[in-house]
C-alpha cells in the first residue's frame, strides 16, 4: 500500500512566513497531484510551544494554535486522513514526523498496511531529511519526491547534502512525474 507523508506544509515555512523556506509554496501544486495517487495520506505539523529550546536556533515559528502553524491554504488538506504533531515539547527539536506526540506515525502506517512511503514537503534539509532517514531505518520502502520538497539552505549546499545523505541511507529519490506514471 502506498502512503504519502506531507511534511510541514505550513504558512510559517512559506514565503512571508516566520521561517520562510525559499519557494516553499512551490511544493503545493505538486503535492496536490501526488495526493490523488495515494491511498493513505497523512501530514505532519511542526507544533511548538511558545517557549522551547528550539527557538534558540530558529526564529519563533509554528507555535501551537497560531495562524502560522496552519497548513498552506492551497494544500488539499481536506484529503489528509491523520495529522501528526511534532516538536511539541520544550526541550526537543522534533524534526522527524516519527517523533510525533499525538499519534505514533510508525504504528499508524503499519496499521493501514503502508509498505511504500512517499515523502514530500518542507524542509529538505531538516524535517524531510529526518523523517526519510527514520522511515528507511524502520524498513519502509522510502521515496522522497525531489520536486515536491524545498530546502532552508542555511548554507547554500545543505539541501543537496541532505539529498546525498538520504540516498546513501537507501532512500529512493524520484521525480513526481515518475511517481505519477507508476500508478498503484
Ligand atoms: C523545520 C527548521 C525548524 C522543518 C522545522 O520543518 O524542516 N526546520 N523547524
Ligand atoms: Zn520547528
Amino acid at each position: 500500500m502506498k502512503g504519502l507523508l506531507i511534511v510541514d506544509v505550513q504558512i510559517d515555512f512559506c514565503p512571508d512566513g516566520a521561517l520562510a523556506v525559499p519557494e516553499g509554496d512551490a511544493v503545493v501544486p505538486v503535492i496536490n497531484r501526488l495526493i490523488a495517487e495515494c491511498t493513505v495520506i497523512v501530514a505532519s505539523k511542526d507544533w511548538h510551544p511558545r517557549h522551547t529550546v528550539h527557538f534558540q536556533k530558529w526564529p519563533v515559528h509554528c507555535v501551537q494554535g497560531t495562524n502560522g502553524a496552519e497548513f498552506h491554504p492551497g494544500l488539499r488538506s481536506d484529503k489528509i486522513q491523520q495529522v501528526f504533531l511534532k516538536g511539541t515539547g520544550n526541550a526537543d527539536d522534533g524534526y522527524s514526523a516519527f517523533e510525533a506526540t499525538n499519534v505514533n506515525l510508525e504504528a499508524y502506517l503499519r496499521s493501514r498496511g503502508v509498505t511504500e512511503l512517499y515523502i514530500a514537503g518542507l524542509a529538505t534539509d531538516y524535517c524531510v531529511r529526518a523523517s526519510a532517514l527514520d522511515a528507511a531505518s524502520k524498513g519502509f520502502a522510502t521515496h522522497v519526491v525531489t520536486d515536491a520538497i524545498a530546502a532552508v539552505n542555511v548554507q547554500a549546499t545543505d539541501g543537496q547534502k541532505a539529498l546525498e545523505e538520504m540516498g546513501r541511507a537507501g532512500v529512493h529519490l524520484i521525480a513526481a512525474r515518475d511517481m505519477l506514471e507508476r500508478k498503484s
